[in-house]
């Protein structure tokens, strides 16, 4: 297991010691050094995943109960433990600490939505036309199950894949973002001490580069659920499609929020605040588009200023911060130059600049582009920090018409009092997610998840529709003679 402020993988049931080990920083306070987190190398990936082909027919036919006992007892777990677990994800990751917590409670709700559908997991009869036979479908597990998560939602995004692995029946390979380990490894040791069996749980931290491509890599894993990038997940399904096993990716946004003039002006500005700025704008339903019709332009862009001016930056661990820092220096330099960018390409950029506060940490303030168009570069690619841009529109149709013109479509909002509006922008809003008079981002713990267009590969996760990537169909047919 762990000694002072060293934490293993943990593979075939045993805590392993690595041949390495990275230190991992706070990016509030980078004198702070959070632990040395080991680093899976291809060798400890295979080992993994032998672990869990062998440990997986075991819990497959161990049946519903011992999988929702499992699960509800991890539930418990995050939910006693929210304050100090959502501790660890704002001094590892810079969330908020608010909104850290509450990523743990949502990670419990998870366990314990899925603790339910392990206990649903029911198939279908249906009448044959030979008289006689009977008809039947299951759902079976998928088998060994490789889960690849990002580092935005350290806690909640492994939750919402590895509770419906589990649940179904699949042993699992967790390999979790370089920058977010500690989430990790203590979700892991939660299913650990609930009593997951040896070999059904492994976790793998380590480089994408190593210990990513080394899961893709392996004949031996049926499935893999992947949430991050857009360029590594479209290389990563084709690796899968290649290899003829099934693949969900879940790769971003460039989402808009729409603003009508009929809108509750106040209503729409907290919705903006909210989506583009809440979780320092690391959400991959971050409202980075704010499309706003011409008629409330003006006074929508003074209220934002005066909000987001005000906002402050700070240690993302003191509840006084409304915008931590960014998760880490690649990140922070990336923003800045998309920021640049915005300014050279003649958007008006309010905010947006490096920061030094009292402890030396990835800080810099939320930036609202202003007078931009759709065809900037801050308007076509994912930015994934606290930076929004607005869009002037002449009227509903151009809105509408604008929130559609990207590659992305995973959410996008409307606010508005008019029915026929929202109405016609749920049935033409080319997203898989429609939010009216709601943020773009935050979304329920037991409710389908998913974008279309460039968003999103394969099957929705989350909610009843998860068992569609864990399980595999099988139809029987039987003759009782
Ligand atoms: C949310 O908006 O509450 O990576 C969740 C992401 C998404 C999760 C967003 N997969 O940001």
């Amino acid at each position: 297991m762990a000694d002072s402020a060293t934490f293993d993988n943990y593979v075939g049931g045993r805590w392993v010691r690595p041949g390495d080990y990275a230190e991992n920083v706070n990016p509030s306070d980078l004198s702070d050094v959070i632990g040395r987190y080991a680093q899976a190398g291809a060798d400890t990936v295979e080992e993994a995943i032998d672990a869990a082909r062998q440990a997986w027919p075991g819990w497959a036919a161990a049946g519903p109960v011992p999988r929702s006992r499992l699960l509800s007892r991890a539930a418990g777990q995050l939910a006693s433990r929210a304050a100090e677990l959502g501790d660890l994800l704002a001094r590892e990751l810079g969330k908020p600490i608010a909104e850290a917590v509450a990523e743990v409670n949502r990670a419990a709700q998870i366990f314990d939505f899925f603790a339910g559908e392990a206990l649903r997991n029911t198939g279908t009869v249906i009448d044959s036309v030979r008289p006689g036979l009977i008809a039947e479908m299951h759902h079976d597990p998928m088998g060994v199950v490789g889960v690849i998560t990002p580092w935005n939602f350290p806690i909640a995004i492994p939750a919402w894949k590895i509770a419906p692995a589990l649940a179904f029946g699949n042993a699992v390979v967790f390999k979790p973002a370089g920058i977010t380990p500690g989430s990790a490894w203590e979700l892991t040791r939660i299913l650990v001490e609930a009593g997951v069996p040896e070999g059904v749980m492994n976790l793998v931290m380590g480089s994408g580069s190593v210990a990513g491509t080394a899961m893709t890599g392996s004949a031996a894993v049926d499935a893999i659920s992947f949430t991050g990038s857009q360029a590594v997940g479209r290389k990563l399904a084709g690796a899968c499609v290649a290899r003829g096993i099934k693949v969900q990716c879940e790769m971003g946004g460039k989402n808009p929020l729409v603003v009508l003039g009929d809108a509750d002006l106040d209503h729409a500005v907290d919705c903006a605040v909210n989506g583009a700025f809440f979780s320092n704008g690391q959400r991959c339903t971050a409202s980075s588009r704010l499309i706003v019709t011409a008629d409330v332009h003006d006074e929508f862009v003074d209220r934002m200023r005066a909000r987001v001016g005000s906002m402050v930056v700070g240690d993302a661990r003191d509840p006084a911060s409304a915008v931590g820092p960014i998760s880490s220096a690649e990140q922070l330099e990336s923003n800045l130059a998309y920021v640049r960018t915005a300014g050279a390409e003649g958007g008006e950029v309010h905010g947006g600049e490096r920061l030094q506060l009292a402890t030396e940490g990835y800080y810099m303030s939320p930036a609202l582009v202003t007078a931009t168009s759709n065809d900037m570069t801050i308007n076509r690619e994912e930015v994934f920090g606290p930076v929004a841009s607005v869009i002037r529109v002449a009227d509903y149709d151009e809105a509408l018409a604008t929130a559609n013109d990207t590659e992305f479509g995973l959410s996008s909002g409307i606010c508005t009092s008019s029915l026929a509006h929202a109405t016609d922008f749920k049935r033409r809003s080319q997203a898989g997610m429609v939010m009216v008079n709601a943020p773009t981002a935050g979304v329920d713990p037991h409710v389908s998840f998913g974008g279309r267009k460039g968003s999103s590969y394969g099957p929705r996760e989350q909610g009843a529709s998860a068992r569609e990537f864990y399980t595999q169909h099988k139809t029987t047919y039987t003759d009782p003679r």
